[in-house]
């Protein structure tokens, strides 16, 4: 993970492939609470779970591998 946004909240990942959703790349997400964030540091790895909604994917839950 490359940089933390808490007041956004927002989160930039550099990413694998997510399968159907889009290929691997650097990017900034949207988060869904920024709690999510707690705990976190830039260059953590993670695992994390996208809500691909109507409006756009966000993050609804990470994990700190
Ligand atoms: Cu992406």
């Amino acid at each position: 993970m490359k940089a933390l946004n808490p007041k956004a909240p927002s989160i930039e990942i550099d990413h694998g492939d997510l399968g159907p959703l889009m290929p691997a790349m650097q990017m900034e997400f949207p988060v869904t609470d920024a709690n999510l964030l707690n705990g976190l540091a830039v260059n953590d790895r993670i695992e994390f779970t996208v809500e691909n909604a109507p409006e756009g994917v966000k993050v609804v839950a990470i994990k700190k591998k």
